[in-house]
């Protein structure tokens, strides 16, 4: 058989073989290759995923986000864009230390050889993705470009090293930042959380917090939902300092409140368990020490501290209210109040504030209201806090003002007496990024005990990672390995050490999608490439990167134009967070979860398979390894084709949704691949010699017309479902044409399928290649340079509507007439429908009544026959 005749109608269209053929195609056709700096009139159009953390293994929630900006990456090629898609690898982290300790791999080993089958299953997923600019972050050529980044900045002030209070994982044996402490233990290892106090390097973020905020506000293709959780996270709040006297005469303590209008409701004043007034009582009473202690093992995170019950001690001291001569209230050492934030101390008002209320309630402190509701109710306090806005009482000079006029009033009168002052607060705090970790980016530094801190010259970066290291022990393998660290001081020349802490991985991937723009550079980034490729235009990934990775990145940015070092200060002009895949859980009689691939399904329940005995069928949640709930990609690639799971990950849901993975849907994409083939192939074969049927032609260009509209308005939207069910539309009106007419219609049927064809090659560029050969015979062009198919905007409106006709008020029939028609020619089709004339039958019409476009109405009356 000759390689260029179309495959018989028998032949079912194979994925396994097709799929890699075209792959290698567009491999060796440099489909994806862009270069760094502009080559072509083309505007660019920068799409990029959020990288992967190379496990092992892809999971569909990667096949999700990499189908989604493949969609987009394709498309936007076939609309004239020089598509800049890319892909890498954040590889340093801790997993891979956790593998060379529990099974002797070293950590490059494991992470290498978990890159290439990754790699593997990505290439199956037939991205179109510029393969020659991948990296790993773990790559020295990255990582040396890192650490001159981490230099830069620390010339430029946005480095410093200095002690802080740290959250310690005695486990791991690492710092942990705010957020990888849950519920007061370490995010990975589960230990309970120790508090120390270490000299490390920060990132200065919060110089930037007001900026990163306002910039927020210009940012209109990211959703309002990931710009309101960074607003909320930088946090900046408006609010008063003043200090309250201490009956002892000692140093006044000085605290943060937002609400200076509730300064009446006080009752006790309480400091946390850092603060130096803490330390001042536990020196003096082991009871105050004890407490303090035991603080410290809850952890300083906000969450942490947000759900722990709310403990205090009483240090006997006490303080005098600024604006009542005689009232005095405690000190209380409370574990609710952070030591980072506002001034680590707070004046408590019970009923205006809730966690006062707990504590006040806890050791039956006094809640005395002074804040009426707008409503005007009488403000009674139970278990909840009252509080929003009102007028205030029972607060001398403040009564009778409303909430915002009050704290106006106080912060005055507070700053008249000299012992208070409007401030702007910030949650945001600086970045920690050491790490006290082997498998991470060396920070280049040199400590010297003559010099200090000497940073390592140019010439001799990348400080490599040493190779020969061992985790028999706990702690930093850097520390512990014989000679790396021991090095002679740059400056002096005398005996010095290097810094053996490694970056936080959140470095590596802040500013990775920079790097993308010129991989093989000298400088971290070259600067024309960037000044090109730079924003992305398209970003992608998933809702849980919603604040630090994209702040961080922010961050970076900026501070890399700033040092010189990049062109940018936002990095994403647009973001997209696709939802979770799902799947439903399964547990065995004795509690066992199961994995799909062991239970036997039906509608009705389920059993497991082999054993016959009961499944229950749990509720449906995210794909997750500890429940089992999972099916892997490459399992269902190998069975019915990447193009399979693209189209039905595409059609599920909308992207931004959560989805459910199911066997059904997957067998139901596999049969729309299989249908769209063999209707192409029966178009492809229709006769050309038939005279052509013209309203039919028209007709199928009216179809097809209208599915490219809305497809390319579907993918301009992120609307993939939709744009997948107007390809299903199609499909269907060109299945019937080609049974009613066959080859009466074949020529409009072959341009319809011909632009079918690029309307799915973004979603399944596979099946796109193979159709396109159908229709055009081997060696036509491939479907992956052609353009995307425009329409004819006339071939949108309809010229044919369906008017409704109502004799005496009943719907009888509708009926399809011109748009334009008059009344006159809509009547006497009305009159011809049959059903209409056996309403009317033996009667006579008269009135008529027609509104243009949408119905007629029959008046009729009994014949009257003449005597
Ligand atoms: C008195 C008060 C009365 C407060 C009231 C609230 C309601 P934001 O908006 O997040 O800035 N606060 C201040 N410093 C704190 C710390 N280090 N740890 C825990 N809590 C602290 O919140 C500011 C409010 O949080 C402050 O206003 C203070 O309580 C508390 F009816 O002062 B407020
Ligand atoms: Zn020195």
């Amino acid at each position: 058989m000759d390689a260029t005749e179309p495959p018989t109608v028998e032949e079912r269209y194979d994925p396994a073989v097709a799929e890699p053929r075209w792959q290698a195609a567009w491999e060796v056709a440099g489909c994806f290759a862009v270069a760094d700096v502009p080559r072509d009139g083309r505007p660019k159009y920068y799409v990029l995923e959020m990288f992967p953390y190379p496990s092992g293994k892809i999971h569909m929630g990667h096949v999700r986000n990499y189908t989604l900006g493949d969609v987009v990456a394709r498309y936007k090629r076939a609309c004239g864009f020089d598509v800049l898609h890319p892909m890498g690898w954040d590889a340093f982290g801790l997993p891979a230390e956790n593998a060379a300790r529990e099974r002797g791999i070293h950590p490059a080993i494991w992470t290498r050889s978990n890159i290439a089958a990754m790699r593997a299953e990505l290439r199956r997923m037939g991205l179109a993705i510029d393969w020659s600019r991948e990296f790993a972050t773990c790559d020295p050529e990255y990582y040396g470009q890192q650490q001159r980044i981490f230099l830069a900045f620390l010339r430029a002030g946005l480095v410093e090293r200095r002690e802080s209070a740290v959250n310690w994982d005695p486990v791991d044996n690492t710092v942990l930042a705010n957020e990888q402490v849950i519920d007061g233990r370490g995010w990975r290892s589960g230990a309970l959380v120790e508090q120390r106090r270490l000299r490390q390097w920060f990132m200065r973020i919060t110089d930037d917090a007001p900026e990163l905020l306002a910039a927020l506000d210009t940012m209109a293709r990211w959703p309002e939902r990931v710009r309101l959780m960074q607003a909320r996270w930088i946090g900046r709040s408006e609010g008063a300092r003043l200090a309250f006297d201490r009956t002892d005469g000692a140093v006044p303590i000085e605290v943060y409140t937002t609400r200076p209008d509730t300064l009446f409701g006080m009752s006790f004043l309480a400091v946390s368990p850092d603060h130096p007034v803490a330390a001042e009582a536990a020196g003096r009473d082991p009871a105050a020490a004890a407490f303090v202690a035991e603080c410290r093992l809850l952890g300083t995170s906000e969450a942490a501290i947000e759900t722990a019950e709310k403990r205090g001690y009483d240090t006997g001291l006490r303080v005098a209210h600024p604006f009542l001569p005689d009232a005095t209230y405690p000190v209380w050492i409370a574990n609710f109040v952070l030591m980072d934030y506002g001034t680590g101390a707070i004046f408590g008002c019970p009923a205006h504030d809730q966690r006062d209320l707990d504590f006040a309630r806890a050791y039956d402190l006094p809640v005395l209201p002074v804040v009426r509701p707008v409503d005007g109710a009488e403000p009674v306090v139970g278990d909840v806090a009252l509080d929003g806005a009102g007028v205030i009482c029972n607060s001398g000079f403040l009564d009778g003002l409303d909430t915002a006029t009050a704290k106006r009033r106080a912060i005055e009168a507070l700053a008249q007496a000299g012992i208070g002052r409007a401030v702007v607060n910030w949650r945001l705090r600086d970045w920690g990024v050491s790490r006290q970790r082997y498998w991470g980016c060396p920070i280049p530094v040199v400590h010297c005990p003559s010099c200090g801190i000497v940073p390592v010259p140019d010439a001799e970066l990348p400080v490599r990672l040493p190779d020969d290291v061992a985790f028999d022990r706990p702690g930093n393998p850097l520390d512990h390995h014989p000679t790396w660290k021991h090095v002679a001081c740059p400056t002096c020349g005398g005996r010095a050490e290097r810094e053996t802490d490694t970056c936080d991985t959140f470095v590596d991937s802040s500013w990775y999608f920079a790097r993308f723009a010129s991989p093989h550079a000298e400088n971290p980034v070259a600067l024309d490439a960037s000044r090109h490729w730079l924003p992305v235009d398209q970003y992608i990934g998933g809702i849980e990167h919603a604040i630090l990775h994209l702040l961080y990145s922010r961050f970076f940015s900026r501070a890399m134009r700033r040092t010189g070092l990049g062109t940018v200060d936002e990095p994403f002009a647009g973001l997209f967070t696709q939802g979770m895949v799902t799947h439903e859980t399964y547990r065995a009689a004795d509690g066992r979860w199961l994995y799909p691939e062991e239970v036997l399904r039906d509608p009705d329940g389920a059993i497991e398979r082999g054993a016959g005995t009961p499944v229950t069928v749990g509720r449906i949640e995210a794909m997750s390894k500890s429940k089992r709930n999972t099916v892997d990609p490459a399992a269902i690639i190998a069975r019915f084709g990447a193009d399979t799971a693209r189209w039905f990950i595409l059609s599920d849901n909308p992207p931004e949704r959560d989805m459910a993975w199911s066997d059904d849907g997957v067998l139901g994409a596999s049969r729309f691949v299989q249908r769209l083939h063999r209707l192409v192939i029966a178009v492809a074969r229709l006769p050309t010699d038939a005279p052509q049927d013209a309203a039919v032609a028209t007709a199928v260009r009216r179809a097809s017309h209208r599915a490219i509209a809305a497809v390319t308005d579907a993918l301009d939207g992120f609307g993939f479902n939709v744009a997948v069910a107007r390809i299903h539309e199609l499909a269907n009106t060109l299945q019937d044409t080609e049974r009613q007419h066959g080859a009466a219609a074949a020529t409009a049927l072959r341009e319809a399928a011909a632009a079918a064809t690029v309307l799915i090659a973004p979603m399944m560029p596979h099946l796109a290649e193979e159709l396109n050969v159908a229709l055009h015979g081997a060696g036509s062009a491939m479907v992956v340079d052609a353009a995307w198919p425009t329409y004819d905007p006339a071939l949108l409106v309809d010229d044919r509507i369906r008017v409704a006709v109502q004799v005496m008020g009943k719907l009888r029939a509708s009926v399809e007439v011109a748009a334009d028609a008059d009344e006159a020619s809509v009547v006497a089709s009305a009159l011809a429908d049959p059903n209409v004339a056996r309403a009317i039958e033996g009667q006579t019409i008269t009135r008529r009544i027609y509104v243009p476009g949408k119905i007629v109405n029959l008046v009729v009356a009994r014949l009257v026959v003449a005597r």
